[in-house]
C-alpha cells in the first residue's frame, strides 16, 4: 500500500487529489501538506502538516516522520502570477521541485509532478502538438515547466528515482477555485453562469486551448503512477487532454443548460498573450499507447456536471 506525501495539497488539484487518494489507499496513507492550513476537507480528513516547499529540512523531516514511499509535488505558482513575479516563480517552482526530488532520492520514493501545456511556446506546432517537439516557451512558468521536466528525467537517469509526470491542460473543477492561471476563465465562466447568467471573458473568442475535467485529471494521475513501466518510452511528461475549446464553445455548451446565458469579452493582454503562445490542441497518443490514458468527460458532459455541482453549493 502506498504512503503518499502531497505538497500544495490545498490548491485546485490537491484539494481533490488528497480526497481521491484517501479513498483509494486509505485516509492515513495520504499526508497532505501545504504552506497554509484551512478548514477544507483535504486539511481535516487525514494527516496534515504545514510544509513550505522551499524549506528542505522541513520537507525531509515530514517525509521521514510518515515514512512515505511516494511524493506528489503540486506546490507551485501558475502562469499569470509567475509572469507578474518571475524571480519569485523561479525560486518557488524550481527550488520547491529540487527539494522534493532530493527528498524522493533520499527516501527512494516514487515521484509525481505536473507539467503543463505552458511548457510549449509560439514555435511549437499549434495543432496535434506531438509528445516530442519544439519547446521554447516565452513565459517564466513555461521555462520552469520545461526545466522541471528535464530535471525529473535527470533524477531518473542519474539516481534511478521513479519520476513520472503529465503535461496538464487547463483543469476545470468545482471544489477549490483556481488562482493565478491563464485558463482560470474556463472555471470562472461556470460560476458566473450559475450566479448571473452572463460572463465577461478576459480571453478572446477564437482562442483554442486544451482543457480537462478534474475527475479525469485525478484518474490520469493514479493510472500513471500505477502503470507498469514496460511500455514507457517517456516519463516526464506525457501530453494529456480531453478537449480543445474556445470561450465561445464553453458558452454555447452552458447555454444548453442555462438558456439565455451570454458571453462578452474584455481581453486582458497579458493572459491573452500567454494563451496565444500555447498550443490549440495537443496530441495525447503517447499517453494512450504507453499506459492506457483515457478520459470520460467531453465538453457537454463536463458542463452538465459543473452546473449541477455549483448549483448544489448555492
Ligand atoms: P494552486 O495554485 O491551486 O495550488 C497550489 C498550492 O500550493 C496552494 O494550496 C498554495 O497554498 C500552495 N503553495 C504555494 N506556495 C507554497 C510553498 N512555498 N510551500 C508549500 N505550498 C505552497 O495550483 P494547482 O492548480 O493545484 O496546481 C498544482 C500543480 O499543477 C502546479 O505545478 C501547476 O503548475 C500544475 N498544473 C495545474 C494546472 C491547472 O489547470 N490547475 C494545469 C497544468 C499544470
Ligand atoms: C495556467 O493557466 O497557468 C494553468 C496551466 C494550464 O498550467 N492552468
Amino acid at each position: 500500500m502506498k504512503r503518499i506525501l502531497i505538497t500544495g495539497a490545498l490548491g485546485q488539484i490537491g484539494s481533490e487529489l488528497t480526497l481521491k487518494l484517501r479513498e483509494v489507499y486509505g485516509e492515513n496513507q495520504v499526508i497532505a501538506t501545504d504552506i497554509k492550513k484551512d478548514n477544507s476537507e483535504a486539511a481535516q480528513s487525514g494527516p496534515f502538516e504545514t510544509v513550505d516547499v522551499t524549506d528542505f529540512n522541513r520537507m525531509m523531516e515530514t517525509a521521514k516522520k510518515y515514512k512515505v514511499d511516494t511524493i506528489m509535488h503540486l506546490a507551485a505558482i501558475l502562469s499569470a502570477t509567475a509572469e507578474a513575479k518571475p524571480v519569485f516563480a523561479w525560486h518557488l517552482n524550481m527550488g520547491g521541485l529540487m527539494n522534493a526530488l532530493e527528498t524522493a532520492r533520499e527516501l527512494k520514493a516514487q515521484f509525481f509532478t505536473p507539467s503543463s501545456i505552458g511548457a510549449f511556446g509560439p514555435s511549437t506546432p499549434k495543432n496535434h502538438t506531438p509528445q516530442d517537439t519544439i519547446m521554447r516557451p516565452t513565459t517564466m512558468y513555461g521555462v520552469n515547466k520545461v526545466a522541471g521536466e528535464l530535471l525529473a528525467d535527470y533524477y531518473f537517469y542519474k539516481y534511478g528515482v521513479d519520476t513520472r509526470g503529465l503535461r496538464f491542460p487547463g483543469l476545470i473543477s468545482n471544489v477549490c477555485l483556481p488562482g493565478g492561471g491563464t485558463t482560470d476563465y474556463a472555471v470562472e465562466i461556470f460560476y458566473e453562469a450559475v450566479k448571473n447568467g452572463k460572463y465577461t471573458s478576459y480571453i478572446d473568442k477564437g482562442t483554442y486551448l486544451d482543457m480537462m475535467y478534474m475527475p479525469d485529471a485525478l484518474n490520469a494521475i493514479i493510472d500513471l503512477m500505477e502503470a507498469d513501466t514496460l511500455k514507457f518510452k517517456h516519463r516526464n511528461s506525457f501530453n494529456v487532454t480531453a478537449m480543445s475549446v474556445a470561450p465561445e464553445d464553453i458558452a454555447a455548451s452552458i447555454a444548453r443548460y442555462i438558456p439565455g446565458f451570454e458571453i462578452s469579452y474584455n481581453v486582458d493582454p497579458v493572459r491573452q498573450s500567454i494563451a496565444d503562445s500555447w498550443p490549440n490542441a495537443i496530441d495525447a497518443s503517447a499517453a494512450m499507447e504507453e499506459w492506457g490514458f483515457t478520459w470520460a468527460y467531453d465538453l457537454d458532459r463536463m458542463t452538465k456536471d459543473m452546473i449541477e455541482n455549483i448549483k448544489k453549493k448555492k
